[in-house]
């Protein structure tokens, strides 16, 4: 089967053997009845799994292809199961440049459980080699990195992982298994805050994580059920439904992304751009080898780095909605370093590119000319 295929069939077969609904049922139920102790249908507690929950992983699975999917109740809640898979002493090289509650999920929890953290830039992915140490058990990699839009080589840092014997997570939220398929250049395990592209419509808030490995598999299962930050069936049937358009709403996301990066490109208040779509990106080759598309993510600075002058560009604009989060079919902006990486202290954030002047905006489904044309009227 192939991808387009997969987001709307991938994993659905025989959803609803009760009735033959096309659609799968949302079972809003905590349990399961019994005929005699542990005589049940394959679901005891919702806890523990839920039909329309499963109906989603497979999909998960599906798509991303893995063979096993798990749904999370956030994109956090989904990390935050990997890092149960260490112990005191473990240590972790992760991407410097990474969405804020990461680094908060990693620096002010994890740290305090004996785990260590080596936050480094990967544009280069042989420089992962020189940080691993016995202790070293995962690899952590976003790409493309949010804010600053850095592309990491998944396939190089695989064989590193490899040759260690060290898990490699990609967090896949920003590039979609529309553009990026992690699984098959060698990655262990794929995470998504699900509350973006896969759910699509900022309805909804959920993570994944899809791996091949069964024991993998099992372990990230048990700690799902034992740790208990399960998706709810209503949101597992939003963010399956949501799947279902993924391939064609990624496909505009790319177009108007591309329409935008160029625009603000050739903008004379426009400091930098990054988008990887643009040849100038200093990672555009490794995008292009391992991308199918470069995404409606698109990060800028305006010249002379002032504060005022990203908060009032923000303000202006119309059709972006001003707003956290990002993957929806709207248009949203976001200033980073005062909302979603407000978390990360001002020298850190900055040592990665995230000044004070950066704008994040995650360009939408609409009509390629109403986008540009805010965008003219908000810099003006
Ligand atoms: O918000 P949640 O579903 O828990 O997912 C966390 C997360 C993980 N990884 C990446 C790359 C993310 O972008 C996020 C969430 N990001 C935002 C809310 C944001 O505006 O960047």
């Amino acid at each position: 089967m192939k991808f387009n295929t997969k987001t709307i069939h991938g994993g659905q077969e025989n959803t609803d053997p009760a009735y033959g609904s096309v659609m799968p049922p949302i079972y809003q139920t905590s349990t399961y009845s019994q005929d005699t102790p542990g005589g049940h249908k394959g679901f005891e507690y919702s806890r523990s799994g839920n039909p329309t929950r499963t109906a989603l992983e497979n999909s998960l699975a599906s798509i991303e292809n893995g063979n096993y999917g798990l749904a999370f109740g956030s994109g956090l809640a989904a990390i935050d199961a990997v890092l149960k898979l260490l112990k005191p002493g473990d240590e972790v090289v992760s991407t410097n440049d990474l969405y804020g509650g990461s680094y908060r999920l990693f620096t002010s929890i994890f740290k305090d459980f004996g785990i260590k953290f080596n936050f480094i830039g990967m544009q280069n992915a042989a420089d992962i080699e020189q940080h691993i140490t016995e202790n070293t058990k995962l690899i952590w990699v976003e790409t493309p990195t949010n804010p600053m839009m850095n592309i990491i080589d998944i396939e190089a840092a695989a064989k590193i992982a490899k040759k260690h014997s060290v898990l490699l997570g990609v967090d896949n939220t920003f590039a979609t298994p529309y553009l990026q398929q992690p699984l098959d250049l060698g990655a262990d395990l794929v995470m998504h805050s699900a509350t973006k592209y896969l759910g699509g419509h900022s309805d909804v808030v959920m993570g994944a994580l899809v791996v091949k490995d069964k024991e993998l598999a099992d372990k990230l299962y048990f700690i799902q059920n034992a740790s208990g930050a399960v998706a709810g069936p209503q949101d597992s049937f939003l963010v399956l439904r949501g799947i279902k358009t993924l391939h064609l709403r990624v496909q505009r996301h790319c177009e108007n992304g591309k329409a935008v990066a160029e625009y603000l490109s050739n903008h004379p208040k426009v400091d930098k751009v990054y988008w990887p779509g643009l040849e100038n990106h200093p990672n555009h080759d490794i995008a292009k080898k391992q991308m199918k598309d470069f995404g409606g993510m698109v990060s800028f600075t305006t010249k002379g780095n002032e504060l005022e002058d990203a908060v009032s560009f923000v303000e202006k604009l119309k059709v972006f909605t001003l707003a956290e989060s990002l993957g929806g079919v709207e248009s949203l902006a976001g200033h980073p370093a005062s909302m979603t990486h407000a978390s990360i202290p001002k020298e850190e954030r900055e040592k990665t590119g995230v000044v004070d002047s950066l704008i994040r905006l995650s360009v939408g489904i609409e009509d390629e000319e109403d986008l540009i044309n805010d965008l003219k009227q908000a810099l003006g």
